[in-house]
């Protein structure tokens, strides 16, 4: 299959977090891309091309006006305040305070539009996600023309970006664009089926109350681990969307018997719904080394999930999202794709 990547995700690059009460240096980081695409190149999984620039349009069904104006300004702001370094959230409108209206200081901003401080953003920042964006639309486009299967080596990542804000590494939602723009030109319904560790908050809450869009999600319990306020399995959606949300929630320690037991129920719910085509939202940060996830996935599980989803028989665009185990990201993700194309 042919891969989308852009080496433009390049200058979101040297962001710092908050966690565990230090400002470390991100996980997310630039190498990862790069041994995922090193990888993909080493295995011969097919060409890897460069994206088309796309305008948001489409990211406009998913997210808010207000937000997407507000994405490509933040680095202007933070500097022209004098400040350099990482722009970061202190203060966020919880419940209790005002969250209806955005403020007008860049601090009150970049609180206003995220739910956690997982997402800095530095000068390259913005052009990274624009590219990122781009990846995902090309891919889609090629699944569109006629591939079985692409894969968008998205960088940032994207499935926890909800309508209106940004957070765990996430801004503008990837997979949810695709998603949109396969519903816009021909699909009649799509399911997006996100295999990361963690659950997609952004994806479930975007496509939350709509029918034409199912939304599977296998991801640690978020009774012990982030995002925390959201992915609980009775969240089934609402509305129009009651039934086409479906959460696996496993706890800590999870290995492949109980995590491929919920992807094939996972397999059989999404048959059932019909969609015309698949978008995985690929994370390999159940791998058992990852050094912020506690699920137990080994080397040799990945292309298992790959073959998994090779029998759903649809087209399928990949999309990445996270996985943090540098050294292992490439073989880990790589392995996905190769398994769904049967060749290990
Ligand atoms: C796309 C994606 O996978 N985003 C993940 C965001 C996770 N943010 C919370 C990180 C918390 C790290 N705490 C682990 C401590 C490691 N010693
Ligand atoms: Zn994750």
């Amino acid at each position: 299959m042919k891969t989308v990547f852009s080496p433009r995700h390049l200058g979101h690059a040297d962001q710092v977090e908050l966690v565990a009460g230090a400002i470390v240096p991100g996980f997310e980081l630039p190498s990862r891309a790069e041994y995922v695409v090193d990888r993909i190149k080493t295995v011969g999984l097919g060409p890897v091309l460069p994206p088309a620039v796309h305008d948001l349009s489409t990211a406009h069904k998913v997210h808010r006006k207000d937000y997407l104006d507000f994405l490509p300004t933040i680095w202007d702001r933070w500097t022209a305040e004098g400040r350099s370094g990482t722009a970061l959230p202190f203060t966020w409108p919880t419940r209790g305070l005002r969250g209806d209206a955005p403020p007008e200081f860049i601090d009150g901003l970049l609180g206003y539009y995220s739910f956690d401080a997982g997402c800095g953003v530095v000068e390259g920042t913005w052009d990274a996600i624009k590219s990122s964006h781009d990846v995902a639309l090309t891919a889609a486009g090629l699944v569109q023309a006629g591939d079985r299967a692409a894969f968008a080596l998205c960088r940032p990542p994207g499935h926890h970006a909800g309508a209106g804000f940004m957070g765990g590494y996430c801004y503008i939602n990837n997979a949810a664009v695709a998603a949109q723009w396969f519903r816009d030109n021909g699909a009649r319904r799509v399911s997006i089926l996100d295999v990361d560790y963690h659950h997609g908050n952004g994806t479930q809450e975007i496509f939350y109350s709509r029918a034409d869009v199912q939304v599977i999600n296998l991801h640690a319990d978020p009774m012990q681990e982030y995002p925390y306020f959201l992915g609980h399995a009775d969240e089934r959606g609402a509305g129009a969307g009651e039934g086409y949300n479906l959460n696996y929630p496993m706890r800590f320690g999870t290995s492949w018997e109980t995590w491929s037991a919920s992807l094939d129920d996972a397999c059989d719910r999404l048959l059932a719904y019909q969609p015309d085509v698949v978008v995985v939202s690929l994370g390999v940060d159940t791998f058992e080394k990852d050094p912020i996830s506690k699920f137990k996935l080994k080397t040799e599980d990945f292309p298992k999930i790959g073959a998994r989803i090779a029998r759903l028989d649809l087209p399928t665009l990949f999309v990445m999202e996270g996985g943090y185990a540098v050294a292992e990201i490439g073989v880990n993700a790589a392995g996905v794709l190769t398994g769904f194309e049967g060749r290990s």
